[in-house]
């Protein structure tokens, strides 16, 4: 795992906020998933790229079309694509392919977070998940790739933080603890967005 503290400047930030606002308007706005166990997601989500990444009743699963406005989700944007593909260098994936980007919204004074798992929906679970935070501290948790039962380590993800998730820890347990609110300015009503690239195939 590698954690690139404060690698986006504010006015980066910025512009990847208005980025993420563009996708959202695009399809037709974010929307709280349901899980395969008819809970709520406590986040809202939206994609962008080739495919989005999808929860229903009857499963997690990677579409072309965005079930929102049977479009296909945006795409994503040429600056995303570099941003990807520059961090990927850093831990030798030079060949990687953004081909998704899952953008994440909790909310500020909400139980906002997200249980335990490990990211396995992806056909190929080789290549790194970047992962971008904007706005609001988040307790993150991270355990092993072996058992959800080993223990935790929990750190902070603040805006402008990158995480890339690689070798190992590709496919870890990890956890959104909480969001603390108000700890960052960049977003108006407070709250955390997360963007969370990932090579599909
Ligand atoms: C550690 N999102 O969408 S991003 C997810 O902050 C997800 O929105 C969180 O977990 C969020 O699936 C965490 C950081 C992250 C992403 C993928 C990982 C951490 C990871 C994969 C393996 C281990
Ligand atoms: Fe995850």
């Amino acid at each position: 795992m590698l954690h690139l503290k404060n690698y986006f400047n504010e006015s980066e930030q910025q512009a990847l906020v208005e980025l993420t606002r563009n996708i959202a308007k695009t399809n037709g706005g974010m929307t709280i998933p349901v899980m395969p166990t008819g809970s709520k997601f406590n986040c809202s989500q939206t994609s962008c790229g080739l495919v989005g990444w999808l929860s229903d009743r009857h499963g997690y699963r990677y579409s072309k079309i965005n079930p929102q406005n049977n479009q296909p989700f945006a795409a994503m944007p040429a600056e995303l694509v570099e941003i990807a593909q520059h961090l990927a260098k850093l831990v030798d994936e030079p060949n990687y392919q953004p081909e998704t980007c899952l953008i994440n919204f909790y909310a500020a004074e909400r139980k906002s977070k997200m249980g335990l798992h490990q990211d396995n929906t992806e056909r190929n679970l080789i290549p790194c998940i970047i992962s971008i935070s904007l706005g609001d501290d988040c307790i993150f948790s991270i355990g092993s790739n072996r058992s959800r039962k080993d223990p935790v380590t929990d750190i902070t993800l603040r805006s402008g933080d990158v995480l890339i998730l690689h070798g190992e820890t590709r496919l870890a347990y990890h956890a959104v603890k909480k969001i603390v609110p108000g700890t960052s300015p960049l977003l108006k009503n407070n709250g955390r967005l997360n963007l969370t690239i990932r090579q599909v195939y």
